[in-house]
C-alpha cells in the first residue's frame, strides 16, 4: 500500500454519503477516487468525462451529459466537485486564478473559472497534491472559491464546502466558525510534518489516521482503475 492508495482512498470516502449525484473530480487522484467509490460505497455516483458523456467506472459511456446541461447541474446542487487549489485558507476560501497583486500578478494560473458558481450552489472539496505553507496560505491572493467566513457572510444557502485531502491529511470544516479541522493523518505522517507545513493554526483534538484501502479496494486499484500506476506519479512515495 502506498501514499497515493491511501490518498485515492480518502478521496472516495468523500463522496461515501452523496447518493445519486453528479461527480466531478479534477485530477487523477479524486477521479480514481470517484470511480472507487462508484465501485463501493457510492453506487449511484455519476461520472461524467467533463465533456458531454456519462461513464461508469471502467470508462464505458452511460448516458448524455452535454455542457450547457452541467450548468443546470451545478444551479440545482446535485453535484459534488472536488477541485484543485494553488491557495486555500483556513476557512477554505481557494484560489486558482493568480498569485501576487491581481493588478499585477506575478503568476497567471487558470482564473476563477467555475469556482464561484461551484461554491455558492453545491457540495464542493478540495485536493492538494503538494501539502505545503505555499499552498495552506493564511490568506489567499485572489478568492475563487468562495470559504465559510465569505459565505457567511454573504449569507449563501447553498454554501458546503466539505473537506481537503491533501498528500498528507484529511481535514473538514467541522467547526463553529466553520475554520479548517484535522480530521485524520495520513499513514506513516508525523503531525508535526502537517502542522509545519501549514501557514495557520489547526484545531486538531479528535483527529486519527486516514484509513488504510481495504484489500479489495486495493485490488480494483491495481488490476482495474489504475494497473499502470499512474497515481504513484502525482503522489509519488
Ligand atoms: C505558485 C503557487 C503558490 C503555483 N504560490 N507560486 C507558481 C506561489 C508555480 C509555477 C506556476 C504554475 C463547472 C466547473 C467548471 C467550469 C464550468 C462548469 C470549472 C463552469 C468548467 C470550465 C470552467 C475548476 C476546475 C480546477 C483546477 C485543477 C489543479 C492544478 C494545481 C496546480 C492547482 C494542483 N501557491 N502555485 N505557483 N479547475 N488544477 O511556482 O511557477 O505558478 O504552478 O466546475 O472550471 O471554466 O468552469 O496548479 O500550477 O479545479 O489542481 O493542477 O496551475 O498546475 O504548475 O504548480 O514554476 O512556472 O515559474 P498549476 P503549478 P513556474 S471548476
Amino acid at each position: 500500500m502506498t501514499r497515493a492508495d491511501v490518498c485515492v482512498a480518502a478521496c472516495a470516502d468523500l463522496f461515501a454519503e452523496d447518493g445519486e449525484v453528479l461527480a466531478s473530480p479534477m485530477g487523477l487522484i479524486p477521479s480514481l477516487g470517484a470511480r472507487l467509490a462508484r465501485l463501493t460505497s457510492a453506487p449511484e455516483l455519476l461520472l461524467s468525462d467533463g465533456e458531454a458523456t456519462l461513464l461508469g467506472p471502467d470508462g464505458e459511456p452511460e448516458g448524455w451529459l452535454p455542457f450547457r446541461q452541467v450548468f443546470d447541474v451545478v444551479a440545482h446542487g446535485r453535484r459534488h466537485v472536488v477541485m484543485g487549489a494553488n491557495q486555500v485558507d483556513r476557512y477554505g476560501n481557494q484560489n486558482i486564478s493568480c498569485i501576487g497583486p491581481h493588478e499585477r500578478p506575478t503568476r497567471q494560473l487558470l482564473g476563477v473559472r467555475g469556482a464561484p458558481g461551484n461554491t455558492a450552489n453545491h457540495r464542493t472539496s478540495y485536493w492538494v497534491p503538494r501539502h505545503s505553507r505555499r499552498v495552506l496560505v493564511e490568506a489567499v491572493d485572489v478568492v475563487a472559491g468562495v470559504g465559510h467566513d465569505r459565505a457567511r457572510a454573504a449569507g449563501l444557502r447553498y454554501h458546503d464546502v466539505y473537506r481537503v485531502v491533501t498528500n498528507l491529511a484529511v481535514f473538514d470544516f467541522a467547526t463553529p466558525d466553520g475554520s479548517m479541522r484535522l480530521r485524520s493523518v495520513h499513514p506513516g505522517v508525523e503531525l508535526d510534518e502537517v502542522l509545519g507545513q501549514t501557514s495557520f493554526p489547526l484545531v486538531t483534538e479528535g483527529a486519527g489516521t486516514t484509513r488504510e484501502p481495504s484489500a479489495a479496494e486495493l485490488e480494483l486499484l491495481r488490476t482495474r482503475l489504475d494497473p499502470d500506476g499512474r497515481r504513484e506519479k502525482e503522489v509519488p512515495s
